[in-house]
């Protein structure tokens, strides 16, 4: 039985791929950080009692920014394969948090790389490291390939670039299979709450439902290639089964504007949007509902912008070129964007239905308006 270690367990991707691997005989070992409060909610379908015998999925508490820790961890559960998806992963966030940025997602890479190296583990251990599209930043080419020069445009992509070069540097300095997935924007249902997508899809629902008057964003005109983190940790895993070890750029190949994707959510509830002015100033009003189930007048203004969503400096096109993936290992996405904002919109219908009864019971339920 393969033994793989996953930091970063309790975020999306963490929860597809310890799925994915415990379905494929795997024992799952995963860094969780100490909460005040159960922060496990999406792997809470995988836990095991710690009381019962042939566990294959474990928790162990431990923090990127911890050395010893990390040390510790890899000696006792001596990984075949780590996937190093820890990090503080909000590209606004990172121009608030620029320092623990830098610490987490750049030097907490050289600390799972080092841990390796000090263990003696080099030739027993092979690494996944999380890059991003947000490396390429500036746009400098498109589609975006492995050969595509970055531009960093946050202290998250600056931290990033830091992470991909130094799992360069650790393959061709020590011979070890340590390779990159510069992985273009992947979603789901469970994608964090404030990225924008998921911003979306909760909102769209949530005004369908009654729960919510309007969704303020920023950029609507932000260009992005996403897909779903279903197809995309199955990839994460053919990366460390491949001959050689490489960087691997992993996308759909289409991009599509923040607004058209407001509008495909929308039209999940049977809401047809129109957008009005620009920059700042522009607005999105219902222009007719369909669905009798959601009915909401024409006219009615649900989409505002906010500035306070504007980055710095921000990444205005992203379309990657996966190829190299596609030819060399024959990954074939199965989900496309439609694909994508149905499952999404689904998933949030069902959780605000929860909402719904909470406040028909006279209970208060939550607003997300991050
Ligand atoms: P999430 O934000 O959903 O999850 C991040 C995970 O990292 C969470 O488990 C979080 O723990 C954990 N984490 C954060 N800081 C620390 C720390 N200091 N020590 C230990 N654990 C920490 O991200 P995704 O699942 O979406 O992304 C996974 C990785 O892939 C990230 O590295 C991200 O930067 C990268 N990436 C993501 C893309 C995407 O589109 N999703 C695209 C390209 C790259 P907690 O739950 O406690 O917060
Ligand atoms: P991104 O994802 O920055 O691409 O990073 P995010 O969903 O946060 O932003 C995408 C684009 O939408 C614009 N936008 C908004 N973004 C947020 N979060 N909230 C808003 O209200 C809003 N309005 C418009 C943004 O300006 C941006 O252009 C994600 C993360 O998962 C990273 O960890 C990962 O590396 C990259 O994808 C690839």
């Amino acid at each position: 039985m393969k033994v793989a270690f996953i930091t970063g367990v309790t975020g999306q991707d963490g929860a597809y791929l310890s799925e994915f691997l415990l379905k494929k005989g795997y024992i799952v070992h995963g860094l969780k950080r100490r909460s005040s409060q159960f922060n496990t909610d999406r792997i809470d379908h995988l836990y095991q009692d710690p009381h019962i015998e042939h566990r294959n999925f474990f928790l162990h508490y431990g923090d990127m920014t911890d050395s010893t820790n990390l040390i510790r961890l890899i000696q006792e559960i001596q990984p075949d394969e780590i996937y190093n998806l820890a990090a503080m992963s909000h590209v606004h966030v990172s121009f608030e948090i620029p320092e623990y940025t830098g610490n987490a997602d750049g030097l907490g890479t050289l600390r799972i790389l080092d841990a390796v190296r000090l263990l003696g583990l080099e030739k027993k251990t092979k690494i996944y490291q999380a890059s991003t599209s947000e490396l390429y930043g500036k746009v400098q080419e498109v589609p975006q390939t492995e050969n595509t020069p970055f531009y960093p445009r946050s202290p998250y992509a600056v931290a990033k670039m830091y992470a991909y070069w130094i799992t360069v540097n650790y393959r061709e300095a020590y011979g070890m299979f340590a390779c990159n997935g510069i992985l273009f924007n992947h979603e789901s249902p469970i994608r964090g709450e404030t990225f924008v997508t998921r911003k979306i899809t909760r909102a769209a629902a949530r005004i369908a439902l009654g729960l919510q008057d309007k969704l303020y964003l920023g950029n609507l005109d932000a260009q992005r290639d996403w897909g779903h983190a279903k197809d995309y940790v199955r990839m994460m895993w053919m990366i460390l089964q491949a001959e050689q070890p490489e960087d691997w750029v992993i996308a759909t190949g289409k991009t599509t504007a923040v607004r058209e994707f407001v509008k495909m959510a929308f039209a999940e509830v049977g809401i047809e949007l129109v957008f009005k002015g620009s920059g700042a100033d522009e607005k999105g009003h219902v222009a007719q509902c369909s669905d009798p189930r959601f009915q909401l007048a024409e006219g009615t203004e649900v989409i505002a912008v906010d500035p306070k969503y504007f980055r710095p400096t921000e990444v205005d096109l992203l379309i990657g070129d996966a190829s190299k993936a596609k030819n060399k290992l024959g990954w074939v996405p199965e989900y496309n964007l439609q694909d994508l904002v149905t499952d999404m919109m689904q998933g949030d219908l069902k959780l605000m239905q929860k909402e719904v009864y909470l406040k028909q019971g006279a209970f208060e339920t939550k607003n997300y308006f991050e």
